[in-house]
């Protein structure tokens, strides 16, 4: 069966950049990476390396073609970062953030096309009438320049306050872009379908409504919802097997949810949950109802889940080198709180196992790289790409 178009062209994405960071550790233009520790884990020893300690409150991550790192730093600035650990001066052509709290620069993703048109989609806390409001942008990467700028999505209304913007950003196999929100705190607006606050949307590339998007033509919807009940998302991976959505959440005190966001669910928040609302000193009873899509897991004390990513372990076909093949397959989490990776076993739908891997350090994302190790930000201000190998192979 010949795979999607969509599928053939990100395959050929992690090729290159394979074949690039291959290229760059045969030449030895790669020096070694500082050694950090060693975790023992269920799969045996992990050797976690530091890439670079250089970046200011990292965000977000993608892998290009040619190997590099393109990491957001929550002040506002886009960073090219080489397999060395080298970073660039700041990308030009970001669009203006509103830097405080929560807000910033957030997540940065490539179009399922990058490898011929070199775009690239940023989240970030949006100024502007009102306050401030999660937006997504998308520009062409033309060397250290993002030209062309053009703003596809905005989350309306914008509200004072700089917490809970969410945001992630994934494309779906069928070429749509999840955005993940966050409710600002804003609670009367969350069950309220007029806003995209405390909501997950779904877009087109170019900004437009997928006509499929469940809330179309229903009157005083925003289009763009996907699902709804949701206090503040800043993880979500497709999980490859299925094609489908999951996701991470912030709980209010205790609560932080795992859920596989389907399409016109309500998934609760805030008139149930999981945990402690602020003020409150009670689990309400009951914390779920049969209205509500429960969560699939939830975590007290909390994790506070700010990344994922599905782990394949095996990114084009017979290349595992230093991967970690014993989590394939699994969703890894990054935690803040947690201090480290939280690996999840899925069978299906259902959680089968959980793995905490401490690292010491709160952990604003992971991703996979091209070579099947796994990196990871720090959230610090010395912030740090951290790359996880199977030791020893
Ligand atoms: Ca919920």
């Amino acid at each position: 069966m010949t795979p999607p178009h969509s599928v053939r062209v990100r395959l050929a994405v992690v090729y290159l950049a394979l074949v690039a960071l291959l290229a760059a550790l045969a030449l030895g233009s790669v020096p070694a990476l500082a050694f950090q520790k060693t975790i023992d884990t269920e799969a045996g020893p992990i050797r976690v390396e530091t890439i670079t300690d250089e970046l200011n409150r990292p965000w977000g991550m993608v892998f290009l073609p040619d190997g590099r790192m393109l990491v957001t730093e929550r002040v506002g600035t886009l960073r090219l970062v080489s397999a060395d650990g080298t970073v660039s001066d700041p990308i030009s052509g970001v669009p203006e953030v509103a830097a405080r709290g929560q807000g910033g620069l957030l997540d940065v993703a490539l179009d399922p096309g990058f490898l011929t048109n070199r775009l690239i989609y940023l989240s970030y806390a949006e100024p502007g009438d009102g306050g401030a409001g999660t937006a997504v942008a998308r520009g062409r990467l033309e060397g250290e320049t993002l030209e062309d700028l053009k703003v596809i999505f905005q989350q309306t209304p914008k509200v004072r306050g700089s917490g809970h913007f969410g945001s992630r950003l994934t494309f779906a196999p069928d070429g749509t872009l999840f955005v993940t929100l966050g409710d600002r705190r804003q609670l009367d607006l969350v069950q309220d379908l007029s806003s995209h606050v405390g909501k997950i949307v779904r877009i087109n590339p170019d900004g437009s409504v997928p006509q499929d998007n469940p809330f179309i033509g229903q009157k005083d919807a925003q289009p763009e919802i996907w699902s709804l009940g949701h206090r503040n998302v800043q993880s979500a991976s497709i999980d490859p097997r299925t094609g489908k959505l999951w996701t991470l959440e912030f709980g209010p005190r205790g609560g932080d949810e795992l859920n596989r966001p389907a399409p016109g669910e309500n998934y609760g928040w805030p008139l149930v949950n999981w945990g402690t609302e602020y003020g409150g000193d009670s689990i309400p009873d009951p914390p779920t109802r049969p209205e509500f899509a429960d969560a699939v897991r939830h975590w007290t004390p909390v994790i506070s889940p700010s990344g994922a990513t599905f782990y394949t372990a095996e990114p084009v076909p017979g290349w595992t080198s230093e991967a970690i093949p014993a989590w394939s397959g699994d969703l890894l989490v990054a935690g803040l709180s947690a201090q480290g990776i939280i690996r999840l076993s899925l069978d299906g739908e259902t959680v089968t196992g959980e793995e905490r891997i401490p690292i010491g350090v709160r952990i604003r994302d992971v991703i996979q790289g091209p070579d099947g190790a796994i990196y990871a930000l720090t959230d610090e201000n010395n912030g740090k790409i951290l790359r996880l190998t199977a030791e020893g192979q």
